[in-house]
C-alpha cells in the first residue's frame, strides 16, 4: 500500500513511522535502568549538532585546521575540536558515564567534581576521517559503549582498557548525503536517518545483515609498494580470483567506506607495513566498534592473526591492522596472512 501523499519521503519500516526514542525505549530490555538507552539518546543530539555544523562548516569558516595536533600528531581540524567538546559536555554531567575516551586527548576525560559517576564508559572518535573534510567527502563519529568492571568504584584506567568483545554497544553517526544513525546493542544492527525538517532520527533499516554475495574491497592501494608479500597475494585474491568480482572502493574515511560495504558487502582492509607496523586505525574507538558492529551483521573483524573483538588494550591510543566486512574475505587475510 503507498503511504499517504506527504509521507511517501519519510523512512518507514512496514508503514510505521518509528522515532530512534521510541525504538530504544520499545528494545530496551525490562530489567534495563534507562541508563544505556538514555546515553544512546544524548549521542543522536550530539550527532544532531555536529551534523548541523559539519553542514555549515564551509560558511562559517570551520574548515581549516585548528592549529594543534592530537594525541596521534595528526593536525586536528577546527571540526574535530568541537565535536569532541559536544560529546564531552553532552555527557560529562549526566551520572551515566564513569569515564570517557575520545581520540582527541591524550587522557581519558574523568567526571567534573560535583557530578555523579555512571556505570558506563563512552569510547570516540569525535571526527573520522577528517582529513577529508576541506573536499567536502563523507565522514562520522565512532562510538563505543563498556560497563566499568567495578560499580563500587568506577571511572579508572582498567575500565577503559577493555576487550571489544564485552562491549555492550557500538556505533556510529554517518555525515552523508543525509545524516545516519547506526548501532547495535547486541541484538542486531539498525540505522536510523535524520529528517533534517524534523530533527529526529527515523528508523530507516532494521536488522542490517551483511549481504552473503559481496561487492567491494577497499584498501590504500598506495601502501602496496610496503606490503609483505602474502599482502599481496591476499589482494591478487580479492581482485583477481573471487567471485563473484569486486569493485574496489575507497575514500579514506573509515565510517563510509565501512557503511558502504555493511551495505553491499565487501571488506575494508588497512594492513600493517614496515612504515605502519600496526596500520593506522586505532583499535580501542575505531576497529572494535566497527568489528562488534561487523559481528552483529554477520561479518568480522580481524587484525589478519585474531579477532579483533579478543584484543585487549594496553594503551588507550594504540594501534591495530584491521580486516572488516563479510566474513569469508576476513578469514582468507587470516588464511593467507598467517606469516606476514
Ligand atoms: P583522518 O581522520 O586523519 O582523515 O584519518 C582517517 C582514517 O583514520 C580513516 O578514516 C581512514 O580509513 C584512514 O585514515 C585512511 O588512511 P589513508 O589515507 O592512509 O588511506
Amino acid at each position: 500500500m503507498l503511504p499517504p501523499t506527504g509521507l511517501s519521503n519519510l523512512p518507514m519500516i512496514d508503514d510505521k513511522i518509528v522515532t530512534i526514542e521510541r525504538f530504544l525505549l520499545d528494545t530496551q530490555p525490562e530489567s534495563a535502568t534507562g541508563e544505556l538507552t538514555a546515553i544512546f539518546y544524548d549521542l543522536a543530539v550530539a550527532g544532531k549538532i555536529i551534523g548541523a555544523q559539519t553542514r555549515r562548516a564551509g560558511l562559517l569558516d570551520m574548515l581549516g585546521l585548528a592549529g594543534q595536533t592530537n594525541v596521534q600528531g595528526e593536525s586536528q581540524q577546527k571540526l574535530d575540536l568541537l565535536a569532541d567538546e559536544v560529546i564531552v559536555r553532552l555527557n560529562d554531567h549526566t551520572g551515566r558515564l564513569a569515564a570517557m575516551v575520545t581520540e582527541e586527548r591524550k587522557d581519558w576525560v574523568r567526571i567534573p567534581e560535583g557530578y555523579k559517576k555512571g556505570h558506563y564508559v563512552l569510547v570516540y572518535d569525535p571526527l573520522d576521517g577528517s582529513s577529508n573534510i576541506d573536499t567536502n567527502i563523507s565522514i562520522g563519529t565512532i562510538f563505543g559503549i563498556y560497563r566499568v568492571l567495578d560499580k563500587e568504584n568506577p571511572g579508572r584506567l582498567e575500565d577503559c582498557l577493555q576487550p571489544g568483545r564485552d562491549l555492550v554497544a557500538a556505533g556510529y553517526i554517518f555525515y552523508g548525503t543525509s545524516t545516519m544513525l547506526v548501532y547495535s546493542a547486541g541484538k542486531g544492527v539498525h540505522s536510523f536517518t535524520l529528517e533534517p525538517s524534523m530533527g529526529e532520527f527515523l528508523l530507516s533499516k532494521e536488522n542490517i545483515r551483511i549481504p552473503e554475495k559481496p561487492a567491494y574491497y577497499s584498501v590504500n592501494h598506495s601502501a602496496g609498494r610496503t606490503w609483505c608479500k602474502e599482502m599481496d597475494n591476499y589482494i591478487s585474491w580479492l581482485r583477481d580470483e573471487y567471485e563473484p568480482a569486486l569493485s574496489f572502493r575507497y575514500i579514506g574515511s573509515l565510517v563510509a567506506d565501512f557503511h558502504r560495504n555493511l551495505l553491499h558487502g565487501g571488506v575494508f582492509a588497512y594492513p600493517a607495513t614496515p612504515a605502519k607496523p600496526n596500520g593506522k586505525i586505532r583499535l580501542l574507538y575505531e576497529a572494535a566498534p566497527l568489528a562488534y558492529l561487523a559481528e552483529q551483521a554477520g561479518g568480522y573483524g580481524s587484525d589478519g592473526k585474531q579477532r579483533i573483538l579478543d584484543i585487549v588494550p594496553t594503551e588507550l591510543h594504540q594501534r591495530t591492522p584491521v580486516f572488516i566486512g563479510n566474513r569469508d574475505l576476513v578469514e582468507k587475510a587470516e588464511e593467507l596472512l598467517k606469516n606476514c
